[in-house]
């Protein structure tokens, strides 16, 4: 007998186990494409029962999808974008033909110039080693630039997977696509399932295009030091940048501390004159203030309810106009003046200096 695949998320068909991926109750088998039910309680009641994939299952998935592919859409996701390029997974795509998609500008404020994001995108991918990536910017919410990634993926020849770090929108860029009806003909009934959880997409999932294109969808790639995947998926849920981006200006001097309470604590050492540092979410947490003396307050730390339990600290330094970007929550950004810092993480998370991503740039 075949096997058959969910359409949604790519998971192999079974009728035994209801507590296991790509599962549909065995009278439901016998139409053309199938949805398991973990897609179904996804799409219809935003509940994913069953948790995300495993990352060892999904990085074989991937490399069958990179193998199989004539060329590779790799999503990003711009207010998450240090996280977005693990060597590890562009290890997976090296060779082929590679088209960018930065995903979710429809979360970057509205006056920020498209065209300053481009060039500190093309100098990321520079720092990166990506240099002369073809890249577009996208909102899969909204469908600003999709006409643009369409031109592109046409030179990719007929077989496209899509491909990028967990939760980035890579089913979201595929339904879109769909959904415009690339290639031509009618739209499939049964669309790549898209969820707030990281790790939806189960395996490799195909839609075939008129015209003879293909589209893969695959799982995420899990990537190292995200505070989102360090925590619980609800307190995940708040973490993860889903709304407009939003600042807080504080002016700092030494024995001040900005943090996300519970999640992370940036205390001013020093500082080199009267300046500013900005905090920066597109999620449900935000930066506040407060002195180094309530550090351990701002952590939570000791309380019996925080998720947290070991913390890492780390010296900085940032000039201005430089981002302090903590991966999977947000960042900090100094204006005016430069800043000793220490930062106090969970112990795992990863953080980078990079030139500062809104606002005026150094020239
Ligand atoms: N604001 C905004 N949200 C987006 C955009 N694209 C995707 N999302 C949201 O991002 C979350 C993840 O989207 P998915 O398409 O499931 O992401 P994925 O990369 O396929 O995730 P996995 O399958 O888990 O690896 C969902 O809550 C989407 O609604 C976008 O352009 N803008
Ligand atoms: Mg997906």
């Amino acid at each position: 007998m075949n096997e058959r695949y969910c359409q949604g998320c790519g998971a192999k068909i079974q009728s035994t186990e209801p507590h296991r991926f790509g599962f549909v109750p065995a009278h439901l088998l016998n139409q053309d494409a199938v949805l398991c039910q973990r897609c179904f309680r996804i799409n219809h009641y935003g509940r994913n029962e069953l948790g995300p994939v495993a990352a060892s299952d999904s990085l074989e998935s991937i490399q069958a999808g990179t193998d199989w592919s004539t060329g590779v859409c790799l999503v990003v996701d711009l207010l998450d974008f240090e996280s977005a390029l693990p060597p590890e997974l562009l290890g997976l795509i090296r060779g082929k033909e590679v088209v960018l998609a930065v995903n979710k500008v429809d979360l970057i404020p509205k006056k920020t110039p498209y065209k300053e994001l481009e060039s500190w995108v093309k100098s990321r991918l520079d720092y990166y080693g990506l240099p002369g990536v073809r890249f577009v910017l996208v909102s899969a919410a909204n469908g600003y630039g999709f006409p643009a990634l369409a031109d592109h993926l046409a030179t990719l020849g007929k077989q496209v997977v899509f491909v990028g770090v967990t939760n980035v929108g890579k089913s979201s860029v595929l339904q879109r696509l769909l959904q415009m009806r690339i290639g031509g003909g009618k739209r499939k009934q049964i669309e790549p399932t898209i969820s707030a959880y990281p790790g939806t997409t189960v395996s490799v999932s195909r839609w075939s295009c008129p015209g003879g294109l293909v589209l893969a969808d695959s799982p995420g790639f899990v990537p190292q030091g995200r505070i989102s995947d360090l925590v619980s998926p609800e307190l995940a849920l708040e973490i993860i940048p889903h709304e407009s981006l939003s600042s807080h200006l504080y002016p700092i001097q030494a024995e001040d501390v900005v943090f996300i309470r519970g999640l992370c604590a940036v205390e001013c050492l020093a500082s080199g004159g009267q300046g500013l540092l900005l905090g920066f979410t597109g999620s449900g947490v935000r930066w506040q203030k407060s002195s180094n003396r309530q550090l351990d307050k701002c952590l939570q730390k000791g309380s019996e309810l925080a998720p947290i339990k070991v913390w890492e600290e780390a010296l900085v330094e940032l000039k201005p106009r430089e981002d302090l970007f903590i991966n999977g929550l947000g960042w900090i950004s100094a204006r005016k003046a430069k800043y000793k810092l220490r930062l106090t993480i969970p112990a795992g998370a990863e953080f980078t200096i990079r030139p500062n991503l809104i606002g005026q740039k150094n020239t």
